[in-house]
């Protein structure tokens, strides 16, 4: 897409411009603020370093898999976003998450760029080798409180990765009510997007189904991938994006 028809999407949707909740635009704010306004440069988004080494999810996750994952499907959608947005301004504050809360649906440079991004930088935040084995505190009340329990949460996240047709994203999110959700999303569209997924919310926890992220040790068991998934979620780090989202809702 060249640039002139990008702006031209993109300031048809800024007319519908729907900031939530979790934004930090909260209902009441006094109108006839000035917007911040962003302009975007050939390098405003950049590949987040892994917090740990290739192959410190193997077996589960093998090194040859997330070589291939972060160092070129990853980097793709940075250099395909960076390359949608240079020379673009916006009246957002630039980050990736005000972007994906405003973007329109036919806007598939920065809908399948920008989610590829986020979705991806979410997920290697989520992964550790070792930790604890399953929520706590806070995070396992409210899996009790909204999802029947630890268990019954697995079952529904597993059940929402496996019959996610084709690519996409399990997610556990946070709604705009506090209450957690399991749900999923097709691509690289993810619950952020308000103009484009039915449920949304705020991402807390995210599992890639793409073939991309388990064919090269499981070809088509896909089930087998999402348990391995689960045994290696970094339940610390989901805590902390609770902690966040609520505080953004409350
Ligand atoms: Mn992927």
């Amino acid at each position: 897409m060249d640039k002139r028809t990008f702006l031209k999407i993109t300031g048809a949707a800024g007319a519908g411009l729907v900031l939530t909740p979790w934004m930090g635009c909260a209902p009441g704010e006094p109108e006839g603020q000035p917007q911040p306004t962003t302009t975007f440069g050939p390098e405003t988004f950049t590949l987040p370093a892994l917090g740990f080494a290739m192959d410190a999810l193997a077996p589960g996750i093998d090194a040859a898999t997330m070589e291939i994952h972060h160092g070129k499907h990853h980097a793709g959608y940075v250099r395909k976003l960076n390359a949608a947005l240079d020379g673009v301004s916006v009246g957002l504050d630039g980050s990736l998450e005000s972007l994906l809360a405003w973007v329109a649906p036919d806007n598939a440079a920065l809908r399948n760029n920008g989610g590829g991004h986020y979705n991806h930088t979410l997920y290697w935040e989520v992964l550790r080798p070792g930790g604890p084995a399953a929520p706590e505190g806070d995070l396992a009340e409210l899996i009790a409180r909204d999802l029947g329990g630890v268990e019954s949460f697995a079952a529904a996240f597993a059940k929402a990765g496996a019959t996610q047709f084709g690519s996409g994203w399990a997610w556990l999110i946070v709604n705009g009510e506090g209450k957690l959700e399991v749900t999923s999303t097709a691509n690289q569209d993810n619950p952020l997007m308000t103009q484009c997924v039915e449920r949304t919310g705020t991402p807390i926890l995210g599992m890639d189904v793409w073939e991309h992220a388990y064919y090269l040790n499981y070809q088509n068991r896909r089930k087998d991938y999402i348990q391995a998934f689960l045994s290696l979620v970094n339940w610390e780090a989901v805590s902390a994006r609770l902690d966040g989202a609520l505080g953004a809702v409350r």
